[in-house]
Formats: C-alpha cells, sequence, structure tokens
C-alpha cells in the first residue's frame, strides 16, 4: 500500500509565528467574542476583497444562511436543489419553510433554470439557488424568473468565496448570498461564514439576529440566537485573507495538473471552468461514465485501497435522506450524477507527485 494518506482536502493555515502575533493582542486584552476588534477588521477586509458594500460575518456558513432566509422574512415554498450539502435544505426546514426540490443542469451540476417556473405556486416566496463547487448558478435568468414572480433570491455560494462572473464579483448577485469560511474551504476562519447583502436596512437585523435580537444594553428587539464569530477565528481569518491570491493560484495549478492527465481517460467526465467565472478552484470533482469501466464506488474503493481519501460530495442527495424522503420532487438528473461524481483532493499544498500518483491509479484502474 502507498504510505502517505491523502485526504479530500487539508486546511490552509498562515505561519504559526504570524497567527500567534495576532492573538497576543487577545491575551493582553482578554477580549474574546462578541464583535470584537478583528471581527470588524475582518468584516471590512472581506467588504474590499469580494466588492461588497453589505457584509455579516457569522460563527458558520450554515448559521449565516439560516439567519439570511430569517431576515429577508421568507414564507411558504423555497425552490431549492436537493444536490448539495444538506446544510442548504436544513437551513429552509428549521425556518418552517418547506424546500420544493428542482432538477440540475447536466453540465455544471447547478440549478436548472427551465425548470423553475413550474415549480412556483402561491406559497413560493424565494429561490435558493446552489454555486456547486464554485460553478457559478445562470444568475441572469434567475434573477428574471425572480423579478417576474417576485421572488427572493439567496444564493448559497458556500463554495464559491472570491469568485467572478462576467467580471462582478459572486457577491453582487441574487438579495444575498452566504459563504462558508469552513476549514476545508479555500478561505477558512477554523469554522466560519458569512452573508453579503443588497438591502443595507437588513445590517441592525442580521447583527441583532446573531446576537440574541439585543439591540442595545436595554433593548432586545428579537428572538434572535448566537451566531456570532468570535476573535480567534477572526484572526485566523486576517491571516488567510492575506495568503487567499496565492492559495487560489496554486490551487490553479493542481487544476491544471489534473485536467493535464486525466484529459484522455475514456469514461471520466472533468469539471471545466466557465469562461466567463474566475475561478477559486475549491473542488475538482470528476463524473464516472458507463464507458470508465469501473462504478463510482468501485473507483473510491479502489482509492481508499491506497490511501486516497476522495468524497462522494454530494451523495445521497437531500431529497433521498430520510427527513425529505415525502418531499422529494422530480429530479432524477440530479440523482444519476450523485450516484457517479467523485470529488477528488484538491488543496493549494496537494503536491506534483501525489496528484500523478492519484490519476496515475485512475488511469491504470488497479
Ligand atoms: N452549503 C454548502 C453547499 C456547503 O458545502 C456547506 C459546507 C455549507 C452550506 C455549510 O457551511 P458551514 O456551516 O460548514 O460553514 C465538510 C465541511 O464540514 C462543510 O463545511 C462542507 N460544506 C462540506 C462539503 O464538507 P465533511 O464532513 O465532509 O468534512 P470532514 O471533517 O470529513 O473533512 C474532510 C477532509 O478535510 C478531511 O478528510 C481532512 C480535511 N480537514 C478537515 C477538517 C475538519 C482538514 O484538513 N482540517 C480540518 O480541520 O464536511
Amino acid at each position: 500500500m502507498d504510505e502517505e494518506k491523502i485526504f479530500v482536502t487539508r486546511s490552509s493555515m498562515p505561519d504559526f509565528a504570524e497567527y500567534s502575533e495576532l492573538i497576543k493582542e487577545l491575551f493582553e486584552s482578554h477580549f474574546l467574542t462578541n464583535n470584537g476588534k478583528f471581527h470588524s477588521l475582518l468584516e471590512e477586509e472581506i467588504k474590499k476583497k469580494i466588492k461588497s458594500k453589505n457584509f455579516t460575518l457569522f460563527t458558520n456558513g450554515h448559521l449565516a444562511l439560516e439567519n439570511a432566509i430569517k431576515a429577508l422574512n421568507l414564507t411558504g415554498e423555497v425552490i431549492t436543489t436537493p444536490f448539495t450539502f444538506v446544510s442548504t435544505t436544513h437551513a429552509i426546514t428549521r425556518n418552517g419553510l418547506k424546500p420544493v426540490f428542482c432538477d440540475i443542469r447536466e453540465d455544471n451540476y447547478t440549478i436548472d433554470v427551465d425548470k423553475i417556473e413550474g415549480l412556483i405556486t402561491d406559497k413560493t416566496s424565494a429561490i435558493i439557488p446552489v454555486h456547486v463547487y464554485g460553478n457559478i448558478c445562470d444568475v441572469e435568468r434567475i434573477d428574471e424568473i425572480a423579478k417576474k414572480h417576485g421572488l427572493k433570491v439567496i444564493y448559497d455560494a458556500a463554495h464559491a468565496f472570491n469568485e467572478t462572473y462576467k467580471g462582478k464579483s459572486v457577491a453582487s448577485f441574487g438579495d444575498a448570498s452566504m459563504f462558508s469560511f469552513h476549514a476545508t474551504k479555500v478561505f477558512n476562519t477554523i469554522e466560519g461564514g458569512g452573508l453579503a447583502y443588497k438591502d443595507s436596512n437588513l445590517t441592525p437585523i442580521l447583527n441583532s439576529l446573531k446576537n440574541f435580537g439585543i439591540t442595545g444594553e436595554e433593548s432586545i428587539d428579537l428572538i434572535g440566537g448566537n451566531a456570532k464569530m468570535n476573535e480567534f477565528q477572526a484572526a485566523m481569518g486576517l491571516c488567510n485573507l492575506k495568503h487567499l491570491d496565492s492559495e487560489i493560484s496554486k490551487r490553479k495549478h493542481v487544476y491544471q495538473k489534473y485536467i493535464s492527465l486525466l484529459k484522455d481517460i475514456k469514461g471520466i467526465k472533468l469539471n471545466e471552468v466557465d469562461s466567463d467565472t474566475v475561478s477559486n478552484f475549491s473542488y475538482f470533482p470528476i463524473l464516472i461514465k458507463d464507458e470508465y469501466g469501473l462504478s463510482r464506488d468501485e473507483l473510491y474503493d479502489l482509492l481508499k485501497c491506497h490511501n486516497i481519501f476522495s468524497r462522494k460530495y454530494f451523495y445521497p442527495l437531500t431529497n433521498e435522506i430520510d427527513c425529505y424522503r415525502d418531499i422529494k420532487g422530480d429530479t432524477p438528473v440530479a440523482l444519476d450524477i450523485s450516484r457517479r461524481v467523485l470529488t477528488l483532493p484538491m488543496y493549494a499544498d496537494l503536491s506534483d507527485d501525489n496528484i500523478e500518483r492519484i490519476c496515475t491509479r485512475i488511469r491504470e484502474k488497479k
């Protein structure tokens, strides 16, 4: 067996000295959380980075999405896709709303816009599409449909931080976009997330929703929860943000190396980056077609035997799990893709030797 374990990703981290220099201040100030100095600084830096006028941090991406749904007062039914991390669907249901599952496109795994209007009823209040693996949804058509039917749009942009589409920041689409800054993401704050949004009037609402609804020393105006990012997380974000561009360019190298080694293998479909998108290269999914000769699960097991830990993001579909089976919807493309997709290891420090090791196994099927 090959010795070194290769996981699907590996958190990017700043130098220890760089991080410890920053957090030294926390040991002096004893201010650890509740919208501290680093929290405010990081919000400002991210606003600049993604060119968003309005942006607020959360303790993770999931709570950013749950609170976005609350702040936008969504009601009834929300159209979304099942080919996602379960967080997207749970965020809708945990707000007492019904997810209505729309199928996805075969080419880039995002919502099939031609199927949205057929799902709209008098109860629909919003669409929550997902920029899967950083592939950008058809934002123009989604915008047209939303305007025509008076719907809100919140993008699950967990995978798409720092991307642009047709020269515009991904944060500029829809009413709001949620980003995940989890340890496994292109940009991490250990755990963490954030919300970029259009309407400045949402700022006090979001800020109080993430802090128990507290609006002043003696005033509590909303039924909020606790979703604040702490100062250690924010300090990690400040360090990692400085290295984000070099992180992404290293990932681009990994992406290109994979493409060059896998492009001629029969039955392996690669995820090509759309020419209008400046990608962050967050994931490297491949689709296993029948011509390949092994099934997705067989390839997954084979790689695992060689200490290569790929992942089946996203399998099962969220409408295949027990919680949502009753409201399944008609999503045959998503079902087929969920059974064929495999995400290969992808991170900035993945060495050429290890990429070759992975691709040789895929090519040789042994
Ligand atoms: N929407 C979408 C579309 C999402 O993909 C996600 C999260 C969300 C919403 C919610 O955002 P957050 O609330 O999480 O901010 C991971 C992540 O936990 C999750 O953030 C992510 N999507 C999802 C796709 O993947 P697991 O259970 O697969 O992660 P785990 O622990 O198996 O880690 C995978 C590999 O990463 C490990 O084998 C090694 C490496 N790793 C992991 C951790 C935890 C590290 O190098 N460092 C680490 O600290 O869920």
